[in-house]
């Protein structure tokens, strides 16, 4: 459906003629449309309980909670799944992670997981007249098999939509631990060139294992190879030594980048892909944060990540265009407490519960694992409301491209803007969720997942994915916590739930 042109702010230019006493006043009236700037605050690991606006009691979040109670604040708010990479592919290409068998967790050294030919949510803006810029978190992959760190990384976000770009190349605990601007390694010098593999160590190279003295976080799972700033980390690295990024600084050298790019591009039309890096591990809390949650520095990082989105909505209003700009937030997948290092994310949890009431987590096909915090903001356009439609990231491409004027989509993406602007309350019918392989059905307010091999508990992060010999069926608005398996009391409903997922998934 298309919705009203009202999406677009007029501006009136008046211009009078004035010093030309024989000639009546002149008033001309030009009217020039301008289309709303698209902000996407995309948060790595934030589970749906993390925030203040959708229940926690243990942590305040007053800024994000100003973006969920002047806009919409979606109950059914969904990642396309459980991890990043598929996720974040979801998000920019509007197609199910899925379908393609590369769309999972990445190494630093991978190569770039979307295709320069495939249609991405930054190409379809710029060719409705945007400017198209990402900061923060890439975690697609980089250049084509064997890259140079040396020399210009190509293809990369700039190569599929991005027209400026200042990223981490995967995620803070995977090397190369540097930021990457337009494909150029940052404050890099030549004569201590960056080589990385996730194979084998550089000869003579310090690791966690080798040398666990020089750490200063301890590793729990993996992240025992090269040691950057004392954190030990996923993937091995020599050299780069002036370029490698301080961590406890990364919030605030995001902000600035975020800040700088709306300050520099606010007279036209932009689209800003602003990947945060909280709460994923490493948790490195800048000191003026140290401390602040009580809840050890995974609390702590959660509130530097709410305070950088109150900068950020402030520089949007300070530059003027606030009220001409739309803000989606919302996070990768859901929260996970000990990812690897011993960071006191268990221990000093108390009654804090980052999943929301949800079953699962990170890495898990139940809810937990999807169900996130979503949230549209649009100052002055988007009433206040809270919407139980099923909305997914998935769906930001199409929906975002008929805000634009155009009617471009995706063998997935669904334009449901009208809902992320308030108009409707409907969403999806039907969302596939993806958890490391594993894909279920949710559909009204049932889950569908089918059997699956391999153990339910993932012992070393404490969370139960979802792995049962058995298919299992839910109704997620009575039973949010997922306990109550209704697949042999309810035999029609499994059956109609099955056939459409199978259906949907091909299989
Ligand atoms: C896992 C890492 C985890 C995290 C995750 C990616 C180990 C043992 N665990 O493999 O720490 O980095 O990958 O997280 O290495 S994500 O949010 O980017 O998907
Ligand atoms: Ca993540």
């Amino acid at each position: 459906m298309r919705i009203v042109k009202l999406n677009f702010l007029l501006v009136f230019t008046f211009v009078f003629a004035i010093g030309c006493k024989n000639q009546p006043e002149k008033k001309e009236v030009k009217k020039t449309e301008q289309k709303p700037n698209i902000v996407v605050i995309y948060l790595d690991d934030l589970g749906y309980g993390d925030i203040s606006a959708y229940g926690a009691t243990e942590l305040q979040t007053p800024n994000i909670d100003a973006l969920a109670s002047g806009g919409i604040k979606f109950t059914n708010g969904y990642a396309s799944s459980a991890t990043c990479t598929p996720s974040r592919y979801a998000l920019l290409t509007g197609v199910y992670p899925w379908r393609n068998k590369d769309a999972k967790i990445l190494p630093g050294t991978a190569p770039l997981l979307i295709t320069t030919e495939q249609q991405t949510l930054p190409k379809m803006l710029k060719k409705q007249g945007y400017q198209t810029a990402i900061v923060g978190k890439w975690h697609l992959g980089l250049g084509t098999g064997v890259v140079n760190w040396n020399e210009r990384v190509s293809p990369g976000p700039n190569e599929v939509g991005f027209e400026s770009s200042y990223i981490m190349a995967a995620t803070q605990d995977r090397v190369p631990t540097v930021y990457i601007k337009d494909g150029n390694v940052v404050g890099l010098d030549k004569n201590d060139p960056i080589e990385v593999s996730y194979k084998e160590n550089f000869e003579g190279e310090p690791t966690a294992i080798s040398n666990p003295e020089k750490t200063t976080m301890k590793w729990h799972h993996g992240h025992n190879n090269s040691i950057v700033n004392g954190i030990p980390r996923i993937g091995f690295m020599k050299g780069g030594d002036a370029a490698k990024w301080t961590d406890t600084d990364m919030a605030d050298h995001f902000l600035a980048k975020a800040q700088n790019y709306i300050k520099t591009h606010k007279d036209k039309p932009f689209f800003l892909y602003y990947a945060m890096q909280q709460p994923h591990v490493p948790r490195t809390p800048h000191p003026r944060f140290l401390g602040t949650s009580g809840m050890g520095p995974r609390g702590d990082v959660i509130l530097e990540a709410d305070w950088v989105i109150g900068e950020f909505m402030n520089t949007l209003k300070e530059e003027g265009v606030l009220e001409n700009t739309l803000v989606v937030f919302s996070s990768d997948n859901g929260p996970v407490l000990n990812d690897g290092y011993y960071d006191d994310a268990v221990e000093k949890l108390g009654k804090h519960d980052p999943k929301g009431g949800f079953r699962g987590g990170k890495y898990s096909i139940f809810e937990a694992g999807t169900r996130v915090p979503f949230i549209t903001y649009w100052k002055g356009k988007i009433q206040p409301a809270v919407s139980d439609a099923i909305v997914c990231q998935m769906d930001l491409l199409a929906s975002l491209a008929n805000l634009t004027g155009t009617a471009e989509t995706t063998t997935d993406s669904k334009d449901i803007l009208n809902t992320l602007l308030g108009k409707s309350d409907t969403g999806r019918d039907n969302l596939v969720i993806e958890a490391t392989g594993k894909t279920a059905l949710r559909r009204g307010d049932w889950v569908y997942i089918p059997d699956y091999k391999g153990k339910n508990f993932r012992e070393k992060v404490s969370i139960e994915v979802g792995n049962f010999p058995y298919e299992q069926l839910y109704n997620v608005k009575e039973d949010k916590g997922q306990q109550n398996n209704l697949a042999e009391s309810n035999p029609e409903k499994l059956a109609e739930m099955k056939a459409i997922f199978v259906k949907l998934r091909g299989v």
